[in-house]
């Protein structure tokens, strides 16, 4: 099965902004959502990921209004959303979905930018909750939006920095720069190599087509399990790691110290957090060589280890993705990871193209056999990040 192509969603836009406003809008944005080949927790620990932006979109159609008021309509929600400057000014004002629009304009605000008041309507084929980044594709899309709108002079290699800080200090939850990275400057048929304390990005190409595979996202459908304290949780426990080990994070431990490094930490948990960052970091470094050679069967062991590492190490991986990624392994994958921050959303298996209906039908079928409801699988492809449609 194939991702719906874009021009469904842009449509479902459009029909949202006439139905709702009136008129034509202005212009229409999309940005993807993600997947992470692989580098789980590494970026709020200033190391590196490599994400890839995927064939579902987000589309808004906007358009700009006389006075500072902003209004928001959803396909998730009946009825529109309005704030005003009140409201963006004071964090954690506007909730649900729309914190993420409010969350734009504050951030654009607090970086001293005159922002034009909006109507807009979303539509979006990134599905909420499944870990592929439905947060950062609606940010990425509303602030291309505002930005084109207000004319307002903002590279857009400044625009990770600012949606995740709209993330972080207006909604409120404590994620690192990965997410909003992939879905801005994402490139398609290429993976995005990104130095997280540097924000340097590498354009690796990744032509799956061209080798000969496949790459399955697999949404387990686990309800998401406290997922958000126990990010947190991990995000503290790695900055007091570092501390303790008298380094700015965790990304200057490197591999070969990783020995000398452990019995220095308190506990066995805090040891198998850092042994989780460091070696992911490695692995990622490692993905991007086999890349960088065209060897892209050759990463699925990075994967699957990755995974192990999730699981027992950094403890973020729940029965229904652990299931789907045995069984995809059992099926003939390469390699099988849980992607994104954990406790539920989706498993990615890299595949024999020929192999995408044999594997899911295995996955599908250890579900069944254990009463979890029916996963969801897709195919997917490297494609570009945000846009202008029109
Ligand atoms: C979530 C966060 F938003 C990212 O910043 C990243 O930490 C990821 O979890 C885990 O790698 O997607």
């Amino acid at each position: 099965m194939t991702a719906a192509p874009p021009a469904d969603v842009a449509a479902r836009a459009t029909a949202g902004f006439r139905q709702r406003y009136g008129g034509e809008p202005a212009g229409r944005w999309a940005a993807p959502g993600r997947v992470n080949l692989i580098g789980e927790h590494t970026d709020y620990n200033d190391g590196f990921v490599l994400p890839f932006a995927l064939p579902l979109r987000t589309v808004v159609a906007a358009t700009s209004r006389n006075d500072a008021r902003w209004t928001v309509w959803s396909e998730l929600d009946a009825a529109p959303v309005e704030f005003g400057p009140a409201d963006v000014d004071e964090p954690g004002r506007v909730t649900g979905w729309a914190a993420y629009v409010a969350g734009v304009v504050w951030a654009l605000r607090a970086a001293g930018h005159t922002v034009p008041g909006a109507r807009l309507a979303v539509a979006s084929d990134v599905p909420v909750g499944a870990g592929l980044s439905s947060s950062a594709a609606i940010e990425a899309a509303v602030l291309a939006a505002l930005v084109d709108l207000g004319g307002l002079h903002l590279p857009t290699d400044r625009w990770p920095r600012l949606a995740q800080r709209a993330e972080n200090d207006y909604v409120g939850a404590p994620t690192g720069i990965m997410d909003q990275s992939a879905v801005i400057r994402g490139r398609s048929g290429h993976a995005l190599l990104l130095d997280c304390r540097t924000e340097e990005i590498e354009q690796i190409p990744f032509d799956l087509a061209l080798a000969g595979l496949a790459m399955l996202v697999i949404d387990s459908r686990a309800p998401h399990r406290h997922a958000d304290g126990e990010y947190a949780a991990r995000r503290r426990s790695c900055e007091r790691a570092a501390r303790t080990l008298g380094v700015p994070a965790l990304r200057d431990v490197n591999i070969t110290d990783l020995d000398a490094a452990l019995p220095k930490l308190p506990d066995d948990e805090t040891r198998r957090r850092v042994r989780h960052v460091v070696t992911e970091d490695q692995r990622v470094l490692d993905t991007a060589v086999l890349l960088r050679a065209g060897l892209i069967g050759d990463v699925g062991p990075l994967l699957t280890a990755s995974h192990a590492s999730m699981r027992d190490d950094f403890e973020i991986t729940v029965p229904e993705v652990d299931i789907a990624v045995e069984a995809a392994l059992a099926a003939g994958a390469y390699g099988a990871r849980m992607t994104g921050g954990g406790f539920g959303g989706c498993v990615l298996a890299l595949i024999e193209a020929s192999a995408a209906d044999a594997v899911a039908a295995a996955v599908a079928t250890a579900y069944a056999e254990r009463g979890f409801a029916a996963p969801g699988p897709v195919t997917v492809f490297p494609t570009g990040g945000v846009t202008r449609l029109d």
